[in-house]
């Protein structure tokens, strides 16, 4: 398949490696090993092209994580086949803090953002939490070029509906420029919830919209889970819900503060350790 120049020929529009709907086996959660025997193209830091075309997609797959380990090893068994299928060009990366201090989902996103895009010229940034698997490969995990898309529509937890109509929690993708514009996500929520409500607020407080995939596809399971320690429930976020649209512009990105503790390329992820503090 390759053209005289030496070049690839491009990946067909509509891969024809699709299956659609997929059965999702959620237990036991499959051994590390085994993830690598059924996914022998995919390389250290748990970066994958397609073998015989080019792809047009570019997509870096942002996890915030700490002690989810069983959840870790099902999402990498589900997504690496799934994003295989897509004919895409991407990696994973699991964005761990590794301090006992509260967790942090949105500021891990921004510290997954600016280390992903130090690796490669990305062009969708996925922000995926660890519990959720997509049950249908017709979502496919690429960026919409105008607007932030929300990709976890119909979660089993919610009984396959939107919560409510602002939700953007759980899977959402946006292009390194809409992330730019919307001065990326905030950094100031510490412990669980408000901060998927936030990132919406900066998608419409920046100019921009939300776009979803059709319910149909856009399914997706939770592993159930009970609440985390260290991730207790944020009783500031409404507080900081309503400063949003005073804070955003100073608080996101452009005062993102970190330590990149290390950086490991595992078999089938790129493994950021980070120090991000703790709520003041
Ligand atoms: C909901 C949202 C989630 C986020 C959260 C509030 C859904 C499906 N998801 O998730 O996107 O807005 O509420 O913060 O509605 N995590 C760890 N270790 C921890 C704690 C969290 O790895 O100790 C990560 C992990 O990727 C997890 C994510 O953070 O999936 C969200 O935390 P959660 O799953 O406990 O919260 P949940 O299910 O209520
Ligand atoms: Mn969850």
């Amino acid at each position: 398949k390759v053209l005289d120049g030496g070049q690839q020929k491009y990946c067909s529009l509509l891969s024809p490696l699709l299956v659609g709907p997929v059965s999702v086996h959620l237990s036991p959660p499959p051994s590390l090993d085994e993830i690598r025997e059924k996914n022998p193209l995919v390389s250290s830091g748990g970066h994958y092209r397609p073998p015989n075309c080019e792809s047009h997609h570019h997509t870096a797959i942002i996890i915030p994580y700490r002690d989810r380990l069983s959840h870790l090893h099902s999402l990498l068994y589900h997504l690496h086949p799934f994003l295989q299928r897509q004919q895409l060009h991407y990696a994973i990366y699991i964005v761990h803090q590794v301090e006992d201090s509260t967790f942090n989902r949105a500021k891990l996103l921004n510290v997954g953002v600016r280390e992903a895009l130090r690796d490669e010229d990305w062009d969708c940034l996925f922000l995926h939490d660890v519990d959720l698997l997509p049950e249908n490969d017709h979502i496919t995990y690429t960026c919409h070029a105008q607007f932030p898309t929300h990709m976890s529509v119909a979660m089993d937890k919610f009984r396959y509906r939107l919560p409510y109509p602002q939700y953007f929690g759980g899977v959402s993708a946006v292009t390194p420029d809409q992330y730019l514009r919307m001065n990326g996500f905030p950094n100031e929520y510490w412990g669980w919830g408000g901060e998927d409500d936030d990132i919406a607020a900066r998608v419409r407080l920046s100019g921009m919209k939300i776009v979803r995939p059709s319910v149909e596809v856009g399914h997706y399971k939770m592993i159930k889970h009970h609440g985390d320690k260290g991730n207790e429930e944020n009783h500031h976020r409404f507080d900081l819900l309503m400063r949003t649209r005073r804070s955003w512009r100073t608080d996101g990105l452009n005062s993102l503060t970190y330590t990149l503790l290390s950086k490991e390329l595992e078999p089938l992820y790129t493994n950021l350790s980070v120090s991000i503090g703790d709520d003041p």
